[in-house]
């Protein structure tokens, strides 16, 4: 039997947990991510799958909306076969009494558009309203796997079949000797590895890295290598060299670039140009941005070291209050087109469309850092 990670919150709503799926463990649920699932989200969603298999509740489905984009998500749901699916919005055939969670969100997002009302919060985020209808289990840690790991570490329950007779008369949710138990850690360890940035993330706390120490021990180390060290497309290398190309030295120190028109499916070159930039000596602060077709928006990333710069009013004064956040630094638009959408434009409209654009974002841009 492995120690629980013992996280209070975790403690305090398991019983609640337990006996709300037990009572409900013949209808359907569903367990939500956030749309465009990362890491922390996937595992997660299949983490709390599995807790409510333990349970009885046989009936259940994790589900998301949006794209898994980044090659690095989606070599986790090729490696690890995932069992994760697109939400069919509008189309889906939602057995009365269905229940749902939420993993990694919670009610009012921005970024969560499956509308139903959850019974059960899974979160990690700040909470800003709760309500009194919905069990949360929330605690501000570094990673919602944390919470999920420490939930299935938590949830015991006897052995009611033949082998149970003998020296382990009970059951423990995680049981690392369990067929998909090795996938399961390597999905949860990624994504407490993502998610606090390898635990460098100012939220990262000591709940993480225990959770993480344990499942270093159960993972597959052969799978957690090929989805750290995730094979890219061309495009990615593509895109870099727009980036590079497009690049505008009068800025120096900081570092900015348009990679023009890109695919919602492959708009997660977006972040990654931006990380990779930042790491160019001497830069201090890089915006990278693109218009998504699919999605009639501006998407950008900012990244900034300098001291002189707060990310979140950076992203303000470029995109608009409203239309980005930022935490420690690191920061994301997106800007959407109402009235024109540039899929239907014709190519000379469309190259209009991205001279305006470069040219109003860096005029927004050299003022707010000049
Ligand atoms: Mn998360």
């Amino acid at each position: 039997m492995i120690s629980p990670i013992g996280n209070k919150r975790v403690k305090a709503r398991k019983d609640a947990f337990v006996k709300l799926v037990t009572e409900n463990k013949n209808k359907r649920w569903y367990v939500c991510s956030h749309d465009n699932p990362d890491p922390d989200s996937i595992a997660s969603a299949v983490g709390m799958l599995h807790i409510l298999h333990f349970l009885g509740a046989e009936d259940a489905q994790a589900v998301y909306r949006g794209e898994i984009s980044h090659p690095q998500n989606r070599a986790m749901i090729n490696v690890l076969q995932t069992p994760i699916r697109k939400w069919k919005n509008g189309n889906e055939v939602i057995p009365e009494g269905s229940l749902f969670i939420f993993v990694d969100c919670s009610c009012g997002q921005k970024n969560m558009t499956i509308k139903v009302a959850p019974q059960i919060v899974v979160d990690h985020h700040k909470i800003s309203t709760h309500n009194k209808d919905i069990l949360y289990l929330h605690d501000e840690v570094g990673a919602c796997s944390t919470l999920i790991f420490d939930l299935a570490l938590s949830i015991v329950m006897p052995d009611e079949s033949d082998e149970g007779e003998g020296e382990n008369p009970e059951l423990q949710c995680f049981d690392p000797d369990e067929d998909g138990s090795k996938e399961l850690a390597t999905a949860l360890a990624i994504g407490i590895k993502t998610d606090t940035l390898d635990f460098l993330a100012e939220t990262t706390t000591s709940d993480d890295f225990n959770a993480f120490r344990i499942l270093g021990r159960h993972l597959s180390d052969d799978k957690f290598s090929k989805i750290v060290n995730y094979e890219f497309p061309q495009y990615v290398l593509d895109f870099e060299m727009i980036a590079w190309q497009n690049r505008r030295p009068e800025f120096q120190p900081n570092f900015i670039t348009g990679i023009g028109f890109v695919d919602e499916t492959k708009s997660d070159c977006i972040p990654a140009i931006a990380d990779k930039m930042m790491r160019l000596q001497g830069v201090q602060t890089v915006v990278v941005y693109g218009i998504v077709t699919g999605e009639n928006a501006v998407r950008a990333s900012v990244r900034t070291s300098s001291a002189s710069i707060d990310c979140q009013t950076l992203l303000d004064d470029v995109f608009g209050k409203g239309n980005g956040g930022a935490k420690q630094g690191i920061g994301g638009a997106k800007v959407v087109f109402n009235v024109f959408s540039p899929d239907e434009m014709s190519a000379e409209n469309r190259d209009s469309l991205w001279e305006l654009t470069k040219a109003q974002i860096e005029r927004r841009f050299e003022r707010a850092t000049g």
